[in-house]
């Protein structure tokens, strides 16, 4: 056995990209160019590692189109699963272009070390991970770029995939006092990241006071365990197929244009432009959508989770929860094969707009839904209507909602002692665990909405959130917070302050039980 074990092992290691692990250095305040990216001796210029100090590949002339890929800078010092560490100080605008990596390159801020950007661009590149950047055009003094962090495919430079973007902290402006007006923040306010290339993850950044938060189109992409905190356009964006959205933190959509904003939106296009495609199998899986907190300069009202121009087959949406003034909780407009179960929706306020519904209806071209279930959801207002479009184990929630939830003014929807959600929902097809990573069921059944009844059970302490995560998005109200991202290892003093900070409001707020 241990031969066998041994053997696979080493096919293993054979047959994946070299892993030589090997470590550099760049320092912009004093390392130098001549340096060798040693810890003593480490580099000042990212931007000149990045073009010439990275064993990389490129198409052999461009445009890219039926081209092949050959060896550029062979023989430099970074190699495939080398990583790159960086100090402190400004890096300013990063540009990855044309460097396709045969194992992934890490670009990570060293421990404790903040490596401020003004912008970062990937374009028709591949295998890099960037972990533990802050990114803000306050970090330097040319104007903002549009979009503060872009992976993207370009037609004549050829495709990007396979980029990892984790620990990032995103913002426009450090504090939105900064914007006077309404006005101001419409005009200011630049897009969070944006990604078009396939296989593309974006992990426990924080994004704030941006146009859009996080929009991604391309296949295989992974949106995970994010905080988008103010924001005037949409908060997510998933036009891929095979997407993941999942405990991500999505709040505080600021009213100043004349936008309707989403928490997340998707749309398809197809031949006949929007409307007319297809997007499939995408999972939206334990997201916190709320759609402002009390006192919120600009607040506007906030569409939840915006399906309104399918067809979107295959979705699995599961374990969100949607507080917000509006009437589209969770809205789809032509779908099938797709399983809404075990989210909460209810409305900020009594006034209107609202309260927010689940709505499975027709495509707006007239075609009817079909085969959808709409499972255990805990919601103000229920509207499906297809072809084998069932509802069942849904509760629809009175206008005072007394005793339903542990502490529903400060946003707390775990279900409390005693709530009519408890053992109320169906067992097929519920989610295996709750939007804590409970696992269902607790007790007598499975419960009605997001949370588990379960006063014995271990919650994720505050500052982590659902199963697998501890992530500045992660999300559950009522304690599962926001803690700095794990994953990147080095946050940045500012970031990890930041952090600190967001996950003593949001508890301050979420958890005053
Ligand atoms: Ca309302
Ligand atoms: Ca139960």
């Amino acid at each position: 056995m241990r031969a066998l074990a041994l053997l696979a092992c080493a096919v293993i290691g054979s047959a994946a990209a070299p892993a030589r692990g090997a470590d550099f250095h760049v320092d912009p305040a004093g390392g130098s160019d001549t340096g060798d990216g040693s810890a003593t001796r480490p580099w000042r210029s990212l931007q000149s590692v990045i073009e010439r100090h990275v064993e990389t590949r490129n198409w052999q002339s461009l445009p890219f189109t039926g081209k092949s890929l050959v060896p550029v800078n062979a023989g430099a010092p970074v190699k495939p699963g080398d990583t790159i560490w960086l100090r402190s100080g400004d890096y300013g605008a990063l540009t990855i272009l044309g460097a396709y990596n045969a194992a992934p390159v890490t670009v990570a801020a060293e421990a404790g070390a903040t490596p401020r950007f003004t912008s970062v661009l990937v374009r028709s590149a591949q295998h890099w991970v960037l972990r533990g950047f802050s990114v803000s055009p306050t970090h330097g003094t040319s104007p903002a770029a549009g979009t503060l962090v872009v992976v993207e495919n370009h037609g004549w430079s050829g495709p990007a995939s396979d980029v990892v973007v984790d620990g990032f902290d995103v913002f426009t402006v450090p504090d939105e006092r900064a914007w006077a007006t309404a006005a101001d923040w419409d005009a200011r306010s630049a897009n969070g990241v944006t990604a078009t290339g396939d296989r593309v993850t974006v992990r426990s950044c924080w994004v704030r006071n941006v146009n859009y938060g996080i929009a991604v189109t391309g296949r295989g992409s992974r949106v995970e365990h994010n905080a988008v905190d103010g924001f005037c356009g949409d908060g997510l964006r998933g036009l891929g197929d095979d997407e993941v959205f999942e405990y991500n933190l999505v709040k505080n959509a600021r009213d100043v244009n004349a936008d309707h904003r989403d928490g997340f939106q998707s749309w398809s296009v197809g031949p006949g432009g929007v409307g007319t495609g297809v997007v499939r199998n995408v999972t939206l899986r334990g997201n916190v959508i709320i759609g402002h907190e009390p006192g919120v300069r600009f607040a506007g009202t906030l569409q939840g989770i915006g399906c309104f121009d399918g067809t979107y087959d295959g979705w699995v949406v599961e374990n969100n929860v949607v507080l917000t003034d509006h009437w589209h909780g969770i809205s789809f407009y032509g779908a099938q094969n797709l399983r809404i179960a075990n989210n909460t929706v209810l409305d900020l306020n009594a006034v209107d707009p609202g309260p927010p519904w689940i709505l499975v209806t027709a495509h707006k071209d007239g075609t009817p839904s079909r085969d959808a279930l709409v499972r255990n959801n805990l919601t103000t207002d229920l509207s499906v209507t297809g072809d084998n479009v069932v509802a069942g184990g849904n509760l629809l929630l009175p206008a005072d909602p007394a005793g339903y939830f542990v502490d529903l003014a400060h946003l707390d929807v775990r279900l409390a002692a005693g709530s009519p959600a408890i053992d109320r929902g169906i067992a097929g097809q519920a989610p295996a665990a709750d939007a804590d990573g409970i696992a269902r069921p607790q007790g007598a059944g499975v419960d009605v909405g997001a949370y588990e009844f379960a006063p014995g059970a271990t919650r994720p302490p505050d500052g982590t959130a659902g199963p697998g995560g501890a992530p500045p998005g992660g999300g559950s109200p009522g304690g599962a917070l926001p803690a700095p991202p794990s994953g990147c290892g080095n946050p940045s003093g500012d970031l990890a302050l930041g952090l600190v900070a967001l996950v003593a409001a949001a508890g301050r707020l979420w958890r005053r039980a």
